[in-house]
């Protein structure tokens, strides 16, 4: 069909809108060159468009037909007004969260709860394949599990999204799915463990952001195990990067990790009264953000919900006990005040910059106390350093901003390990001893990600973001095209949007995490030599790019959108050192033995998600053994940089998930002011483009989007031939004769062992056709019932 053709009177198009971001239009006149005179629905008003390219028509409506569909692929246009209004029409008109874009589940946050949780409607997935019920959550799930059982490979569920879309939601309810179908209800129970690490990790990984009162702070790979009878046999969790800069600092409106408003909520009712807890406005660590509470949460009823998890999970009454005295001692710390001068021998000309520490300052008794350390000693490593030089030590005073980072990187260490112990410590209640023989994996990791400042913890984000995006792309490409192998049409295999130049900028040997490691390894580094050094060697990878304005900032074209990021802070926190001297402090701790596991075991989260499952790491699982009496397991070798582990976990993880069977679920966020079914446009289009849904459809468009049964295409499209041309025999041929009759292109379709495949558009021409006969057919009808009468 030609652009003539297909712009006439009376076609339906979409034209780009400022806030609805496209309206619909009917076109009033024939398109001749260069204008098409097009009038808008809702307002009635007449535009003209001015056509500079035929290639930049305004986009065509779908057929009403088609409008609501479960699965876009059915659509015949496959663009972006089409994929949004369907999403909307969906969403708004039917309360229907789920639709299939093709292989993936979009899932748009309700911000209300549903009733299609429940046990009876994991029922009704049960047993049923993909197509036969409505999209849901629980039929990828189903879908997942039996694909384990059919082809015996191990499968994954890679849930992504931005910040509040409603991913850890949805891995949830996967989880809980498997823990339904694949429950063994032994004396293990492990799927009760399953489901009960969710509120612990939930407790120490979750925070209230400006976007989500539950935003998870770390990314998380729980693998779920099941034996020869696919029953769930066991199960293991890997972390990453959790957010550290959490504990020490909060912007407006953001709290800390849940956990430590459970711990002091729990303290106002006197719990534990030796962990000198107070309100939580009393803590620097807790009230930065001035927004201490969460509507409609309640800290200590979660705090208890997080104790019987734990319980749950085999953490023993003291291991508990030591956790919260650590959580406390953390809290402590971060009260702890420096003062400009010493407040007892007045300011002399050597320290007048000098970091003090008040004699009556009861924090640092109250974090020495608690995990029995020599307060004397700590006193002295939080306002003094040690340096080496060739000949001597030298011990100098910090300043007062060098001394608030050295206890804010202790109270962040501190944090981290504990973090990775309770990671460790729910791996050890999900492993059985049952050696795993398939699995199924759910990835719930923070998405794509891009603010006003973007820092490191944005770089990593988008970096992991660029890689899933990376197996996503081979995945569906080699999906789509494996289908048309199998289905024997003549097909030319197509080339992807292939974003391997952005991980090269990012990972290769001169590339920005490279750089990064190497400017953290010259003594006097900085993070203006680090933007500088990016600025000399990137400037030939076509994703790199200089802001226009100052020299503290460099740009990242990914595959989602251009971030600007801020260079300063990189190095630290790429580092991630803590003083040596305030380290061996804590480490002799008297009070607290779980201290001495956390350092003892060395797993941080970023070696966490590189070490083997713990299934192959221990073998004595039939006796419960306390972690504090485990034997030490001690890293070897040097520490590596953040960004090295980081981009050492993604690799497993990649290799990992390139394994299995991937199921990918595309949450959306509607609105941002957490109103139920409100859907905003402009927000969801943003998330369409990043997420790569849209570059899904334009793969899906490139190839032959629709494909119907040969039984299923004569039955709509009889009336598109005449009765003397069926052949009830051979349908296959009658189809044939169809198409040749109406599509005169025969690029426009293929036929494959079982479906004809449609390119973008025929479907819609077809039904154009077939309402024109329909249309002709009722006036002739009528004439002959006028006669007649
Ligand atoms: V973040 O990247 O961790 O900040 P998520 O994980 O994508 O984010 P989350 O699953 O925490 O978002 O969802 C945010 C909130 O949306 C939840 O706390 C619910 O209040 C709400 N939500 C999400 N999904 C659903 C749902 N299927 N039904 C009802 C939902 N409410
Ligand atoms: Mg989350």
């Amino acid at each position: 069909m030609t652009t003539k053709e297909l712009y006439t009177k009376g076609a339906r198009v979409w034209v780009e809108h400022p806030e609805k971001v496209w309206e619909s239009g009917k076109v009033t006149a024939d398109y001749r060159t260069g204008v098409l005179i097009v009038q808008l629905d809702q307002s009635g008003e007449i535009r003209q468009i001015k056509i500079k390219d035929e290639k930049h028509m305004p986009p065509l409506r779908n057929p009403s037909l088609l409008i609501g569909q479960n699965d876009l692929t059915s659509l015949s246009y496959l663009h972006e007004p089409a994929v949004l209004h369907n999403l909307k029409v969906r969403f708004c008109d039917r309360n229907a969260i789920y639709t299939y874009c093709g292989i993936v589940l979009v899932a748009i946050n309700p911000y209300y709860d549903l009733p299609i949780y429940g046990d009876e409607t994991i029922m009704a997935y049960r047993g049923q394949s993909m197509g036969d019920l409505d999209p849901h959550i629980f039929a990828v799930s189903e879908e997942a599990y039996t694909k384990l059982e059919r082809e015996r490979r191990d499968q994954s569920i890679i849930v992504s999204g931005e910040s509040g879309a409603g991913k850890t939601v949805s891995a949830k309810y996967a989880m809980r799915y498997f823990a339904a179908v694949g429950g063994n209800a032994s004396e293990t129970q492990v799927e009760r463990k399953v489901l009960a690490s969710s509120p612990i990790m939930e407790a120490i990984g979750n925070a209230k952001t400006t976007r989500n009162d539950n935003s998870s702070r770390f990314g998380k790979f729980i693998e779920i195990h099941f034996d020869n009878q696919y029953r769930i046999s066991g199960a293991s969790m890997r972390t990453y990067l959790l957010e550290k800069s959490r504990v020490v600092y909060q912007s407006s409106g953001e709290r800390n990790y849940h956990i430590f408003y459970q711990l002091c909520a729990a303290a106002a009712s006197a719990f534990m009264p030796e962990l000198y807890l107070d309100h939580q406005d009393s803590f620097h660590y807790l009230n930065q953000g001035g927004s201490p509470y969460i509507d409609g949460v309640d800290d200590l009823k979660t705090f208890n919900e997080t104790r019987t998890a734990l319980s749950t999970l085999g953490v023993t009454e003291t291991e508990q006990a030591n956790m919260f005295t650590i959580l406390a001692a953390i809290l402590h710390l971060g009260n702890v005040e420096f003062l400009t001068n010493d407040p007892d021998a007045g300011p002399t000309a050597d320290n007048e910059d000098g970091a003090y520490i008040d004699s009556s300052d009861k924090h640092v008794g109250r974090f020495c106390s608690l995990l029995g350390i020599s307060a004397a000693e700590l006193r002295r490593w939080l306002t003094h350093r040690r340096l080496l030089s060739a000949h001597e030590v030298i011990v100098s005073r910090l300043d007062v901003p060098r001394a608030a980072a050295a206890r804010d990187a202790l109270a962040k260490r501190l944090y981290g390990e504990l973090f990775s112990w309770l990671v460790h410590a729910v791996n050890r209640a999900l492993d059985t001893g049952h050696a795993k023989k398939h699995f199924i994996g759910v990835l719930d990791i923070y998405g794509f990600e891009t603010f006003e400042i973007n820092s490191f913890e944005q770089f990593c984000i988008n970096y992991a973001n660029e890689k899933l995006q990376q197996q996503f792309n081979s995945h569906v490409f080699k999906l789509e095209q494996d289908e048309y192998i199998k289905e024997e049409i003549s097909w030319e295999m197509i080339e992807f949007y292939d974003n391997q130049p952005c991980i090269d900028l990012i990972e290769e040997r001169l590339g920005v995490l490279a750089l990064l490691d190497e400017e953290c390894r010259v003594p006097q580094g900085s993070d203006m030599g680090f933007v500088a050094k990016l600025h000399t060697n990137c400037a030939k990878y076509p994703h790199f790019m200089k802001p226009r304005f100052g020299n503290q900032a460099f740009i990242i074209k990914h595959f989602a959108d251009n971030v600007e990021y801020q260079a300063g802070g990189f190095l630290e926190k790429n580092r991630d050192t803590v003083s040596e001297e305030q380290l061996e402090c804590v480490k002799s701790a008297t009070s607290c033995r779980l201290i001495h596991t956390m350092f003892a075991e060395k797993v941080d989260q970023h070696q966490t998600a590189t070490l083997p499952p713990p299934s192959r790491r221990r073998t004595t699982p039939s006796v419960p053994v306390s972690s504090l009496t485990q034997p030490p397991r001690r890293a070897s070798g040097q520490k590596q940089t953040v960004g090295a582990q980081f981009r050492a976990s993604l690799s497993a993880l990649m290799g990992t998930l390139s394994a299995t069977t991937p199921h990918y679920v595309r949450c959306i966020k509607p609105n941002d002011s957490k109103t139920p079914f409100l859907f905003e446009p402009a927000r969801a289009v943003n998330q369409l483009r990043a997420c790569g849904v849209l570059e899904t459809i334009r793969i899906s468009a490139a190839g032959f989007p629709s494909r119907w049964l040969y039984q299923d295409f004569f039955h709509r499209y009889r009336l598109l031939c005449l009765h003397k041309e069926i052949d009830r025999t051979n349908i296959k041929a009658t189809c044939g004769r169809i198409l040749a009759k109406h599509l005169k292109d025969p690029d426009k379709y293929q036929f494959g062992a079982t479906k004809i495949f449609f390119r973008a558009g025929q479907v819609a021409y077809l039904e154009k056709v077939r309402a024109d006969i329909q249309r002709e057919y009722c006036v002739r009808v009528q004439s002959c019932v006028r006669r007649f009468v």
